[in-house]
Order: structure tokens, then sequence, then C-alpha cells
């Protein structure tokens, strides 16, 4: 597997970290590296294989790797991301004092390396990443000090984002990641789109605009990725039969899951599920188009 080097990022050994916009991200094979990497996405959406489980990656995420993590992006669609790449070596911080703030607090199943920021947050850490890339293309110590000290200031951003108490008023943007989080946890329940908008305070016209700004796809085709990402894990770690799996992931016909899943990984779920077994599910199905197209 492709594996991505410290060295070709980083200036020198004693730089600690660099950023990376990728405006776009195209898609990108299947790689590890000897860095760590947090990703941050602005906008669009895309599916993300991490470690063999395909996710469907779309605006206002977050997401953190270590050096052992293999992943890849495929499917980018207009997928504006920021990589904040650091690593272990001699300077002031270490990636194991930053990992209690990047680790979910409870092992909640999907949410390990995954959470959502809402766009108010993702536009007050745009200055402090700007400072940050400045930071990081400056080679002077005093420099690589200051990337490392606004480094620290967006993880602990992050974290205390992440773990704060909502319940006051939210704006639209913010109201937007609550709906995609929602999303997210309930895609196996029935889900009218209609309700849920208004159950969040959108007019269906507004929900689908700001939806659309965000994601760059509807609410109904994120749902449906979502469904289809997680039948797809589902077909590689447990045994029930297509049918249920296709109930237990959030359609309610099961002909129409085998229709949509052979559309997206050109495949059947049976023969998925088989493939999986034989190559990894990371590079069956969703993911082996960009494998195959990537190096
Ligand atoms: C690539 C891709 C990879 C990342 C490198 C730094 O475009 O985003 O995930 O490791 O950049
Ligand atoms: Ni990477």
């Amino acid at each position: 597997v492709l594996t991505l080097r410290g060295r070709e990022f980083f200036r020198g050994e004693s730089q600690f970290v660099v950023v990376e916009p990728r405006t776009p991200q195209s898609p990108f094979p299947l790689h590890e590296h000897d860095f760590h990497e947090i990703v941050l996405v602005a906008s669009g959406n895309g599916w993300h294989v991490l470690n063999d489980e395909p996710h469907f990656l779309t605006c206002g995420e977050v997401l953190y790797l270590e050096t052992h993590d293999r992943h890849a992006f495929v499917e980018a669609n207009d997928l504006y991301l920021t990589n904040v790449i650091y690593r272990h070596n001699d300077a002031l911080l270490h990636p194991d004092r930053v990992r209690p703030y990047l680790q979910p607090r409870d092992e909640q199943e999907g949410e390990r390396r995954y959470w959502q920021i809402s766009d108010g947050m993702l536009r007050q850490l745009k200055p402090l990443l700007a400072a940050l890339a400045d930071e990081s293309r400056k080679p002077d110590a005093a420099s690589e000090l200051m990337a490392e000290s606004l480094f620290l200031q967006l993880i602990i951003t992050l974290w205390r984002d992440r773990y704060a108490s909502d319940g006051e008023h939210l704006v639209s943007s913010a109201r937007l990641a609550h709906v995609l989080r929602y999303l997210r946890h309930n895609c196996m329940h029935p889900i009218d789109i209609a309700e849920l908008a208004d159950r969040f305070g959108f007019s269906a016209r507004h929900f689908r605009r700001v939806f659309r700004e965000a994601t760059a796809t509807t609410p109904h085709g994120y749902l449906l990725k979502l469904r289809l990402g997680r039948a797809m894990r589902a077909l590689c770690t447990s045994d029930e039969n297509v049918t249920q799996i296709a109930l237990s992931s959030g359609f309610n016909d099961s002909n129409y899951f085998s229709y949509a899943f052979r559309k997206l990984t050109g495949m059947s779920p049976s023969r998925y599920r088989q493939e999986a077994r034989r190559v990894g599910p990371g590079r069956s199905g969703v993911a082996r188009r960009t494998a195959s197209n990537g190096s």
C-alpha cells in the first residue's frame, strides 16, 4: 500500500505541523502515512474509506487519523478540505499530548474518528487555520513554535466545541450541523425529510437550499448514501442476509436497496460481501475505483 512520507511534506526535521489545503480534494488512492492527519471538510461531499470502512463524508465533518490508519478518498464532489498534518519529532509538542483531545469521550459506534462541526465553527477556525498555514511556511524557530501553539489552539477549540452543551438558540448553519448529525445517527430509521426540516426550524425551500450549498447533495441523496454506507459495513461485519441488512440499514424495500447498491458500487450486495471477504471491504465496491485509478 502507498505510504506518504513526512519528509515530502515537512520542511525540516524540527517542523511539527503543516497545513495542506485541498481545494478541492480529488479522489486519492488508499494510503497510509508516517504522520498524523486531521481533516476539516469545508464543503462538498465524497466517499471516504477509513480502515476498510466506507463513510460518506460531507460539509463540516472533522476526522483524524494516526500513523497506522489507511484511508482513501473516493468520488469527491466539490470536496473542499484542509489537511492539518503533524508528527512525532523532537518538537515541543508530542502527538500523545493531543490525542486525548481528538479521541471521543465515549466509544459510540461510528463516532470514533468523525465528528460534525457547524458552519459557524468552520468560520471561526478559518483565521486560525490561515495563521497556522502562514506560520508553518516560515522556517525560523520562533515560527515553528508559533505554529505549534496555533495547532494546540485548534485542537482545544475543536474539543471544546465538540463537547459543548448546546440548547441556546441556533443559527441556521449550526442547525444544519444538528440535522447532519441527526441523520447520521438515525439513518436506519424511517425519516420524513419535510418533517425533519420542520423540526429543526427550516422551511422546506430554505432547507433544500442550505443543505445543497453546504453538502453539494440533497437531503434524500445524503440519507441514501448514509444507508448504503451502513449496509456496506454490515455486509462485512454481520451474517444477516441481504434483506435483513436492507431493513436494518433503513431501506424498506430490498429491491430498491439492491438497485441503489449496484448503482453505487457496481455490484450486488452479495457479490460485495464475497469480494469484501476476499480482498477486504475497503478495496471492494466503492473503494475499488479509487484503488485502481490510483497508483
Ligand atoms: C492528500 C490526501 C491525503 C493526505 C495528503 C497529505 O491529498 O488528502 O489524505 O494524506 O494529501
Ligand atoms: Ni492521508
